[in-house]
């Protein structure tokens, strides 16, 4: 029996030092499969790179809210957004509006599903404190997730925050953020391990990792690059707290 780990890595958001260092730390445990929950773009300064970066690195790439409305923003909308746009190539944005929007698979007896907010849609947001309903909600079938087995186990993005909870046999789990953290500002991600394609039960592990990184080299090469919403970036990096909730 043999056990293999798989990487989840997620809100990448442009960050490219975050992202390098996690890729590293995935790389330094002998660790060759990777899966990216979304949203490699907005908020930080290259995700350009970030996109080329994961193309290659991550076996399934998964699409998040801001690569499904990033690249179908209007010349006229806010700078920042034009911006964020515009830094990627058109090859890029077509890329991040065809990636798939859920993605199953089985280890050591466990149907896992992986997206990026919700079974619903990539711009349905679960927090972390979220109703009995939307518990339920993340483990059916829908249009979205397609009709596969129904999974004992979810694990998401979207709201960059790192979670477990197990309720009655089901697990839920949030990977956190890799490149703009709201809970501490250390990227977090995940790692799943056991018996991949395994139909029975056998040992099975999560973990989640921080990986600390260069946070002043990011915001060197934003303030460089002159990116838009440049000062509430930085506060999120160095602090963790959200742009919304600055009172800036
Ligand atoms: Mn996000």
């Amino acid at each position: 029996m043999l056990l293999e780990r798989i990487a989840l890595i997620s809100d990448v958001h442009g960050n490219l030092t975050a992202l390098d260092a996690v890729l590293d730390d995935i790389k330094s445990r002998g660790i060759e499969r990777i899966i990216n929950l979304g949203d490699f773009v907005g908020k930080g300064p290259r995700g350009s790179e970030v996109v080329d970066r994961c193309a290659k690195a991550c076996d399934v790439n998964i699409r998040g809210n801001w690569d499904d409305h990033l690249p179908v923003w209007s010349d006229e909308s806010a700078t920042e957004m034009v911006w964020w746009r515009d830094e990627l190539r058109q090859d890029q944005r077509d890329w991040l509006r065809a990636l798939p929007l859920s993605h199953d698979l089985l280890m050591s007896g466990r149907h896992i599903r992986l997206f990026h907010a919700s079974a619903t849609s990539p711009h349905v947001r679960v927090h972390a404190n979220h109703t009995a309903e939307e518990f339920e909600g993340m483990f059916v079938n829908t249009g979205m997730t397609g009709n596969g087995p129904v999974p004992s186990m979810v694990g998401y993005g979207d709201i960059h925050d790192t979670f477990v909870e197990v309720e009655r046999g089901r697990t839920l789990f949030n990977v956190g953020s890799v490149g703009n953290p709201l809970d501490e500002p250390v990227p977090s991600y995940a790692i799943l391990e056991g018996v991949v394609d395994e139909p029975e039960q056998a040992p099975f592990g999560l973990h989640f990792i921080r990986v600390p990184y260069d946070i002043e080299a990011e915001i060197a090469a934003a303030a460089r690059l002159e990116m838009p919403s440049f000062e509430p970036y930085a506060v999120e990096l160095r602090t963790a707290v959200y742009r919304g909730s600055q009172g800036m």
